[in-house]
């Protein structure tokens, strides 16, 4: 009987960053980022489980405490930056969290040589096209919240530090990546949480990247982007939101002059304001 695992085959990386790792998708990567590093530091704000073995490293860590970030990317081989305010808010969390907080992954990055970064940016960087449109990586970004606003800043830093420093990033624009989709909306959305690993699979270990913008969907049937500039990462999705379709349009429908239901964001091209 052979006494092979997969911990015994070599892994692309030493040592792996996840942020956000309390979270939804974090809890997910924080599990699947095993099979390619041989530690994996995961960190988070909020409180998370304990290190499972000597092959995690859990560190507590508030993204818009620079000198903490700094601390937190040492002896990091890559970053899977998920780590944010996730909806639309108040623009000064969104400040503090997602701007500040992604700048502060870069400087970290920087001063320590860490040359890869995988950002979860969002779809709502593109969210005020209509569901009617298709839409790719070259198509003007039309931010559609706060939020959306502070992921293409995201993206503009990855760009920055490509040019400057050499540091290359994979921006993912995730759809909606849940365990199933949950309105009519995400069956174009839809990206299943095996095809969300194998993303960022390619997104840590395909050479020559620079900076790629990738929208992060399964293989549904009606969608609204193209990932026709992202070809070179090889990302091939398996999963299709088809099966839950019936389930979905029994569910009420929005009325008829309800903007939101035509726009790619959906919901969020129409929350706030929050100080009014
Ligand atoms: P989530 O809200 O479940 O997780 C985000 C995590 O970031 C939370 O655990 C939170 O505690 C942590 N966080 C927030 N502020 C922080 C701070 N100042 N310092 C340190 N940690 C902080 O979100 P989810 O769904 O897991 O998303 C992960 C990432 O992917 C987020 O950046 C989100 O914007 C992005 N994304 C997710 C999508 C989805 O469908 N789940 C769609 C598009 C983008
Ligand atoms: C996002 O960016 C959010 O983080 C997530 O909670 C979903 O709402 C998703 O977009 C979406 O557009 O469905």
């Amino acid at each position: 009987m052979s006494n092979f695992n997969h911990r015994d085959t070599p892994k692309p990386f030493n040592r792996l960053l996840l942020t956000g790792a309390a979270g939804g998708l974090g809890q997910v990567m924080r599990e699947r980022l095993q099979a390619h590093a041989n530690v994996v530091r995961v960190s988070d704000i909020s409180a998370m489980a304990p290190a499972a073995g000597d092959h995690e490293e859990v560190v507590s860590c508030n993204l818009a405490d620079k000198a903490a970030v700094l601390a937190l990317a040492q002896d990091v081989d890559a970053i899977v930056h998920l780590g944010g305010i996730s909806t639309e808010r108040d623009f000064e969390s969104i400040l503090d969290a997602n701007i500040r907080g992604t700048f502060h992954i870069y400087e970290a990055a920087r001063k320590h040589g860490i040359k890869r970064v995988v950002f979860a940016s969002s779809n709502h960087v593109t969210g005020f096209y209509p569901q009617d449109e298709q839409v790719d990586a070259h198509s003007p970004r039309r931010p559609d919240c706060y939020y959306g606003l502070s992921k293409a800043y995201g993206e503009d830093l990855a760009t920055f530090y490509f040019h400057r420093y050499g540091i290359e990033t994979v921006s993912l624009r995730i759809g909606s990546s849940f365990p199933e989709p949950r309105n009519v909306r995400m069956l174009s959305t839809w990206l299943s949480y095996d095809d969300l690993d194998h993303l960022v699979e390619r997104a840590l270990v395909c050479e020559g990247v620079g900076h790629t913008v990738v929208y992060g969907m399964s293989d549904n049937r009606d969608v609204w982007w193209s990932n026709r500039f992202a070809a070179h990462l090889g990302f091939a999705p398996k999963d299709s939101s088809e099966r839950f379709r019936a389930q979905m349009e029994a569910l009420p429908k929005p009325a008829a002059d309800d903007r939101s239901a035509l726009l790619q964001g959906g919901a969020f091209t129409t929350a706030g304001p929050f100080d009014d």
